[in-house]
């Protein structure tokens, strides 16, 4: 449904192209209204045209600082023409509405670009025209505005057509807001800069933000405001301290509507610290990761084991065996599960020095056994595993990224291709799938060697992938549960391993190999795949191409 332009009110500093948009619209019977030069130059070209001083009775005045600013020109802009009281009142003090307004503004940034007087870029400050553009634009119902020559040939072609439909006057308003607003901005920028010195600043030091760095006291970061300042920007809590004892930290909850880790419930235990928040993450992040019962502990940002247990069976059984994939440096871990702590699993964590446990529930004994020890933190966090974005500081900067989540096509066994090997049987499938599944919470270079839904070894953040090989066959055979005085048994052999990219050479894959694991599963992609799956071969395993890679860092 086009809205037909009857009245048109042009006032535009930049001429170009105005005579053309003037010459059709005129030709499709619009009225023109128009400011001074812009109503002559529509003139001079034998286009009819009323001036503006004429529509409001006053004369340009105050050196063309007051041309529009008039009841009969913004009272045309701003009436809702849908509503009969609206029009009724224009009719009783005699003013037409406007349909479309087309304006572009004084060149304020240019003048200033151009090292123009202070007096020269004060007179370019317009406040008619936005005010006319910002009218027209909140009344898109009734009026269209043009802000941008390059938008003419389409108000030209709305002309012929009989005018814009709603959804294009409303398009056109959100331009002309977002040009006024960019154009108050220039201004406001400008104005800072031109704020005088305040006494006894270094003479030299004329721009706003090197004053700043001469007062000593001005808060700095986030740290030096008061925890009320603090909290008004979302920092809810402040730590006792941050990664080490003199780094002060603060903790903000980025979306009260996706509590995480920093709004999980805390149940018992002491004040969960900086480093307890960095690894609970990391530890859900591997836990929740999985469909199945799942069980992991992490150390250092790093699962130090993970497992996973069957639908049905006590969650217990999986914390028994995530304990055992690596019992040394579970001392002192934190603990995540994705199913609610029984009192069986909250039996086993007792007697295991922990510095944090979250789970989405817990069965009542086992809260209360749990939260017999005191400086155990107990967090609960309900829901799926879901974030949208993650980010990083950098120095003087911060990285934004998509969230990694294990919901790739790649990520799917059932679109794996089988490179090398017999196709894996179902029980082997299934260690390989919690072993990728597993894989991408450890940091990278990541190796995991997996058995019967357990990690066994595994290798993480090595700065190469055969060093990552090398740890993962070395604690998977030096860790395992063992009577003193015996050998650790040799876990290795026969389990299965993730990698969580490719093999840049056969040789990482070879220490797997020899070390006697039977199937592979990796994203592949290397130039040398043909190596590793020559290996492979040769070894009689099974490598798995999964075409997705998880990196985490
Ligand atoms: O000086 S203003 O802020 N006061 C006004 O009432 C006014 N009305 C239109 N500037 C005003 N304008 C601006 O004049 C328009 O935004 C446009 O840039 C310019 C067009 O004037 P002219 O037609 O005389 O060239």
């Amino acid at each position: 449904q086009r809205r037909p332009i009857r009245r048109a009110l042009i006032s535009v500093f930049d001429k170009t192209g105005i005579v053309d948009l003037a010459r059709t619209l005129s030709e499709n019977g619009v009225e023109i209204v128009s400011t001074g030069s812009t109503g002559s130059t529509i003139r001079d070209a034998g286009i009819d045209v009323t001036d503006v001083a004429s529509v409001t009775g006053f004369p340009e005045m105050l050196d063309g600082r007051v041309k529009t600013l008039h009841p009969r020109v913004h009272g045309g802009l701003l009436a809702d023409q849908r509503l009969d009281s609206h029009r009724a009142q224009l009719a009783e003090h005699g003013i037409e509405p406007f349909d479309l307004v087309v304006v572009n503004l004084y060149p304020f940034s240019e003048t200033v670009g151009a090292g123009g007087s202070f007096d020269e870029i004060i007179e370019k400050i317009d406040i008619g025209g936005p005010s006319m553009v910002r009218g027209a634009a909140k009344n898109f119902a009734s009026v269209a505005v043009v802000v941008d020559p390059e938008v003419y040939p389409t108000a030209a072609e709305a002309a012929e057509a009989g005018g814009f439909t709603l959804a294009e006057r409303q398009e056109l308003a959100t331009i002309a807001f977002t040009r006024t607003a960019e154009y108050d901005d220039a201004i406001s920028d400008w104005m800072l800069d031109q704020l005088p010195e305040v006494e006894g600043d270094d003479e030299t030091g004329d721009s706003s933000q090197e004053d700043d760095a001469l007062d000593a006291d001005a808060p700095r970061s986030i740290l030096d405001l008061s925890d009320e300042d603090a909290a008004q920007l979302g920092f809810t809590a402040t730590l006792r301290y941050g990664e080490n004892p003199h780094q002060r930290a603060r903790l903000a909850v980025t979306d009260p509507e996706v509590p995480g880790i920093a709004g999980a419930e805390q149940l018992g235990g002491k004040a969960m610290s900086y480093n307890n928040y960095v690894d609970a993450d990391a530890a859900v992040r591997a836990a929740f990761d999985h469909e199945r019962p799942c069980v992991a502990v992490v150390k250092h940002n790093n699962p130090c084991g993970i497992a996973v247990a069957g639908e049905g069976e006590d969650i217990a059984v999986a914390h028994l065996r995530a304990h055992g994939t690596d019992p040394l440096s579970a001392y002192g871990g934190v603990i995540a599960t994705n199913r609610p702590v029984t009192l069986a699993m909250a039996q086993q964590v007792k007697p295991i020095f922990t510095e944090v446990i979250l789970a989405p529930a817990y069965e009542d004994e086992a809260l209360e056994l749990l939260r017999t020890k005191k400086n155990l933190r107990i967090l609960r966090l309900e829901g799926e595993y879901s974030r949208e974005v993650e980010m990083r500081e950098i120095w003087g900067g911060m990285l934004v990224q998509d969230s990694d989540a294990v919901d790739a096509e790649g990520d799917d066994p059932a679109n794996w291709t089988l490179a090398a090997g017999d196709a894996a049987d179902e029980a082997t499938l299934a260690d390989l799938a919690f072993a990728w599944r597993s894989v991408r919470a450890v940091k990278s270079n990541a190796i995991l060697l997996a058995g019967d839904g357990a990690a066994v070894g595994i290798g993480m953040g090595q700065v190469n992938r055969l060093d990552s090989c090398r740890l993962a066959v070395s604690r998977a055979n030096s860790l395992g549960e063992h009577a003193e005085g015996e050998a650790a048994p040799e876990r290795a052999r026969g389990a299965v391993a993730a990698s969580d990219a490719f093999f840049p050479f056969a040789d990482g894959a070879q220490i797997l190999l020899d070390a006697g694991v039977r199937a592979i599963v990796q994203p592949g992609g290397s130039i040398r795949d043909e190596e590793v799956i020559e290996a492979c071969r040769a070894a009689g395993a099974t490598l798995y191409l999964t075409g997705t890679r998880h990196f985490a860092h």
